[in-house]
């Protein structure tokens, strides 16, 4: 009887894993042409290999039962490393803890597949509690830099506070993304950090970061946007001043928070940043993507923003663990000027959209700034319509 469960479990577990990994993804219609959806996600908590869930050996598992549940597996890092697309996914656990884990594609559409084990990041003296949302940068300096979230509970919690907690930017690199050696977390005066990534080049000789100045763990309070700054060494890495590159602002998509995204990508024109930004509703916070362009030379200092969100959570995209939010931070840009943006939707799961460099440039230049009030909003669509007025005959069927 015992046999019987064992054996038939393993093997519909095994089909239906192998059917969610072989699922073929379907390009979308983009009604917007500015990137295109697809139909299925890229990897979620299905994807975990059977190997980390299931005990095989049927002595000590006779009922073929789970040993470790995953909750979810979702803002993941992403990187290109010989010829192969990259995820650095932060897997959830049942027990609430995330980790790192690599999961790759020969094509970046489908077919992601994690490595053999999670990677083992390596502690500083002041243990991680929990760690997520790695930011992967290739710096000029040879070395691959994870930035992530470390987060741990606040020492100064009154006794009974169970939930209080600090977050700070953990730092670690590779060569491989299978061995990091870690380094001391980054040192901020601003309060506490989230969302910290790494300039891929040195500025005056210094290692450069974006940031977000944080006043707690949830409320950026008086941090005031994605900041921008510099640090003398990376191996004891301290940020001393911090500049606000773009701001929190009130009536904007980007209203109670905003933070950086993947790496930039370099342009002729500038560097593309993509960033997530948050506003209140009755229904909690909804978080979306928005896309703006830095100068070359001055990648604090933002030249073109476009109104409004890049991506939204749509359809069942808006459902999850955290339910209306999509985040990113991880997107690859491909030698011929392809993009494949990573993203996360409501904390559960990661989808990929494609564009091209050619596309999120014309994106930045040519679409309206968000001018702040109802009425420039119309003065905006007007502009657009009296431009269009020679045309109109294009709309006819
Ligand atoms: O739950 C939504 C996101 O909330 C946090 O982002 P931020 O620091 O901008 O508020 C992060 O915990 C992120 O992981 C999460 O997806």
């Amino acid at each position: 009887m015992r046999e019987d469960v064992f054996e038939s479990r393993l093997k519909k577990v095994k089909k239906k894993h192998r059917k969610v990994i072989n699922k073929h993804n379907k390009a979308l219609f983009s009604e917007n042409g500015i990137y295109t959806r697809y139909k299925y996600p890229v990897i979620t908590r299905n994807h975990v290999p059977l190997h980390w869930r299931f005990d095989l050996n049927k002595e000590t598992n006779p009922y073929f039962m789970e040993r470790i549940g995953f909750n979810a597996a979702f803002n993941a890092g992403a990187i290109k490393l010989n010829g192969k697309y990259l995820m650095v996914v932060r897997v959830e656990g049942n027990d609430r803890k995330s980790f790192f884990a690599v999961a790759e594609s020969d094509n970046g559409i489908d077919g992601f597949t994690f490595w053999d084990k999670p990677i083992a990041m390596p502690q500083t003296d002041n243990w991680d509690t929990n760690v997520y949302d790695m930011r992967l940068t290739q710096h000029d300096d040879g070395w691959i830099y994870g930035v992530f979230c470390t987060e741990r509970k606040d020492p100064e919690a009154p006794d009974g506070d169970t939930s209080s907690a600090v977050a700070a930017a953990g730092i670690a690199r590779t060569r491989d993304l299978i061995e990091w050696e870690r380094l001391p977390d980054l040192i901020s005066t601003t309060g506490q950090q989230r969302n910290v990534v790494l300039f891929p080049h040195l500025i005056d000789g210094k290692y450069a970061f974006y940031t977000r100045p944080q006043d707690g763990f949830i409320n950026t309070g008086k941090g005031g946007g994605i900041g921008f700054g510099l640090s003398d060494t990376i191996e004891k890495a301290e940020v001393k001043e911090e500049v606000i590159v773009d701001a929190k602002t009130y009536h904007t998509i980007y209203e109670v928070k905003n933070g950086l995204g993947p790496a930039p990508i370099k342009t002729e024109r500038g560097w593309l940043q993509l960033a997530h930004g948050v506003r209140n509703t009755a229904a909690g916070l909804r978080y979306t993507l928005y896309v703006f362009m830095t100068d070359l030379e001055k990648p604090w200092m933002v030249t073109h923003k476009p109104n409004g969100h890049f991506i939204s959570p749509l359809k069942d995209e808006r459902v999850g663990d955290v339910s209306n939010v999509v985040f990113a931070n991880g997107w690859i840009a491909d030698e011929d000027g392809k993009v494949f943006i990573y993203y996360a939707s409501s904390d559960t799961r990661m989808h990929v959209a494609t564009t091209t460099v050619d596309q999120l440039v014309d994106y930045c230049l040519n679409t309206p700034a968000d001018k702040l009030h109802s009425h420039l909003s119309v003065q905006t669509i007007h502009e657009l319509i009296d431009k269009n007025k020679d045309f109109m005959d294009l709309l006819n069927f």
